[in-house]
């Protein structure tokens, strides 16, 4: 790699001791950096300094560095707002301060109400044996038909959408019908919230009242509250977009498109006020025109997660290769390279997910987030960013 210029800092997930892919896994697959949180915290608690620096030194005892903070969780209640919400923006803050002390500087969140990322398939098989992560919109429909059975829910889709989920339903084996309750709702990998069918509907009836402009005035005063904490310490905050883009089981989703994020900056101007910018997530609709969005956001975007997804006419996607799909990662890597060179700065990335596959396939992994699979993807995007620099002499 060119020794001058300005390059993308390799970083990986790291979801703690706990995690089967070991730090130095990730030195070994040529990163440097570590994207990790305080997982055994409940959401809403303040990370003390102590917590911070206990993580901290694991990362650099294995010669790494702890370069970014996915995710420091916002709880139900600020989304909302309710309860006690005003303490735990205060929580919020503190946090802040403490990673700041620590030499923590960006910070990753999101706003998306309940779920985090969502997925109805965490093995689907690809033509090599791999296993992708996959969202099958007839699957999804019919759990909230015919499993969560939420009130209301008819209204959300079309006839047609109706009697596709009800046919998938009826054929669908038990045991598959088990396990696509538990992808939804037991909480993938980084969500911080699990729930059983019953807790699950309760937590979506705390939505009830809430549209996607009033999420959006929760989400403002919020950032109102913590942006100038940010600023005051140095830290740069990155909200994650949705996954998937759109408004799933009725909840409002207000971080979908370039539109979305456009009228957030508008309400908060501060850089501060900044992106985890998601090409898996993003690219999942096709309205989202990629390279375009990294040359307008340029100074929002604080971290990168470069993974591809192939999406069909039916509304399903899964998750692909790093190179592959419609992700056209070629564009995307020039635009960042292009940006890091026009803003003098390395910035965070990490191959984001990966397919289960060699060994991996006979190991319990976290889905998305096996070693082999992100291995592949980030010599893949490492060897892109390097064939571009060098092309450019930047
Ligand atoms: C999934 C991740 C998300 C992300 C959060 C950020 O693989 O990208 O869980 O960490 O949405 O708060």
């Amino acid at each position: 790699m060119e020794k001058n210029g300005f390059h993308m800092i390799q970083c990986m997930r790291w979801y703690g001791p706990e995690d089967p892919v070991s730090l130095m896994d990730i030195r070994q697959a040529g990163c440097t950096g570590i994207v990790t949180a305080l997982h055994h915290l409940p959401n809403g608690a303040v990370w003390s300094r102590e917590e911070i620096e206990k993580r901290k030194a694991l990362v650099e005892n294995a010669g790494l560095h702890w370069v970014v903070v996915e995710s420091l969780p916002v709880h139900e209640s600020i989304k909302t707002r309710t309860g006690n919400f005003t303490e735990l923006i205060e929580n919020y803050k503190t946090s802040i301060r403490n990673l700041a002390t620590c030499g923590i500087q960006i910070i990753t969140y999101n706003f998306m109400p309940v779920l985090d990322w969502t997925r109805t398939d965490l093995a689907f098989t690809q033509p090599d044996g791999s296993l992708a992560l996959r969202f099958e919109k007839a699957a999804f429909i019919a759990f909230d038909l015919f499993i969560l059975k939420r009130p209301g829910a008819e209204k959300d889709y079309t006839a047609g959408e109706r009697a596709t989920a009800k046919k998938r339903f009826e054929n669908m084996p038990a045991a598959e019908k088990k396990q696509l309750q538990k992808n939804i709702i037991a909480g993938l990998p980084g969500s911080e919230e699990s729930f059983t069918l019953e807790q699950f509907q309760e937590a979506l009836d705390t939505y009830r009242l809430i549209d996607s402009e009033k999420l959006r005035l929760h989400l403002v005063e919020f950032l109102k509250a913590v942006v100038p904490v940010a600023e005051e310490n140095g830290v740069k905050l990155a909200i994650h977009p949705d996954d998937p883009p759109y408004p799933l089981l009725g909840l409002p989703r207000i971080l979908s498109t370039a539109g979305d994020v456009d009228a957030l900056i508008r309400e908060i101007p501060s850089e501060a006020n900044g992106l985890c910018f998601c090409t898996g997530s993003f690219g999942v609709r096709a309205d989202n025109e990629l390279p375009g969005m990294i040359r307008h956001f340029s100074n929002r975007i604080h971290f990168l997660h470069l993974r591809s997804t192939r999406r069909n006419a039916a509304g399903d996607f899964y998750e692909e290769n790093h190179l592959e799909g419609d992700v056209d990662m070629f564009l995307v890597m020039n635009e960042i390279v292009h940006m890091m060179h026009k803003r003098k700065m390395n910035i965070p990335m990490r191959p984001d997910h990966g397919h289960q596959m060699l060994d991996d396939l006979k190991k319990k992994t976290n889905p998305g987030y096996s070693a082999i699979g992100r291995l592949r993807g980030l010599a893949e995007l490492r060897g892109l960013e390097y064939a571009i620099r060098k092309d450019n002499r930047i």
